[in-house]
């Protein structure tokens, strides 16, 4: 492993050189809200779910869901989603980790049962079965009559947190190499640290981590914690925190304890001007 530094630049600047406008809001609104912290709903109810987006709205840039999890999934869920996202000034992020040929996912992504494009203005996808399905997703959302374009944006699934995962290696390296080829679609990765050297305007690609928690290792099912500290430390953007949030004792003030500590591990990142990358 060979560790360089590289400079880098604040939300603010990178929300000024984007070229995708879903990474330029998101840049904006992080800035704004002096929040990179990420919501990971995995609530099995609409009530819960827009119960947890609307408490917790405020101290959030992204709000992340698992729609299928949603029993009762109806126009209600999608306008109470849309609403909380405008009062509290969120971005929606569908956590599908879609993968199939393109075909398949085109048609799983707008209409379908879910609804994804109505609503969320990110979703996740796999690149296992090639780079077909960036391709199709990409066509979707830029095609000429897509009703939010410019308002839709798609994250590659480069690396998992889970014990043994597979998508290591070669997998994350060609997610890495793939994405500079859909600057139209996909603005970063869900990834457990940055891939890629910082960069303004084209090539800047924002990570999501994961696999989140200040007071757990992990659980009994695999999953694998790091703290904000960390996660950000190691070049990640954005951190997406559920359990250690949500099943909290007090689900306020753990969102403010994690947005701060993410916050201030992003300002002390950034005061360096540098950012370290660990090629691998
Ligand atoms: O903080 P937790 O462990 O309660 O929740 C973690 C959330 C879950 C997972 O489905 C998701 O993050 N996740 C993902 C995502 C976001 O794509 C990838 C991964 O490798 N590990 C992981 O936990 O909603």
């Amino acid at each position: 492993m060979s560790t360089t530094h590289h400079p880098e630049q604040s939300y603010h600047e990178r929300s000024l050189h984007h070229p995708h406008p879903v990474a330029r809001r998101l840049f904006q609104i992080a800035e704004l809200k002096k929040s990179n912290l990420v919501i990971s709903a995995d609530f099995t109810d609409t009530k819960a779910l827009l119960a947890c987006a609307d408490k917790l709205g405020p101290y959030i840039a992204v709000f992340k869901t698992h729609i299928d999890l949603i029993a009762d999934f109806s126009d209600e869920t999608v306008t109470g989603l849309k609403y909380l996202a405008e009062k509290h000034n969120f971005l929606i992020f569908e956590d599908r980790k879609l993968v199939d040929i393109g075909h398949t996912v085109q048609k799983q992504y707008h209409g379908g049962a879910l609804r994804l494009s109505e609503w969320a203005d990110l979703v996740n996808l796999s690149i296992l079965s090639g780079d077909g399905i960036v391709e199709a997703l990409g066509q979707t959302i830029n095609a000429p009559d897509f009703p939010y374009k410019g308002e839709r944006a798609l994250l590659l699934l480069a690396e998992m947190t889970t014990k043994g995962s597979r998508a290591v290696g070669p997998y994350t390296e060609q997610c890495v190499e793939l994405a500079p080829a859909y600057p139209n679609s996909v603005i970063g990765f869900v990834a457990t640290r940055a891939l890629t050297p910082p960069a303004t305007g084209a090539g800047d690609f924002i990570v999501f981590s994961t696999g989140i928690n200040m007071s757990a290792q992990g659980d009994a099912l695999g999953q694998q914690y790091q703290t904000p500290q960390s996660a950000i430390a190691r070049g990640s953007d954005f951190v997406i925190a559920g359990r250690g949030i949500y099943a909290a004792a007090d689900p306020v003030a753990a969102a403010i304890a994690y947005r701060d500590a993410g916050w201030n591990a992003y300002v002390e990142r950034t005061r360096q001007g540098r950012r370290t990358f660990n090629l691998r």
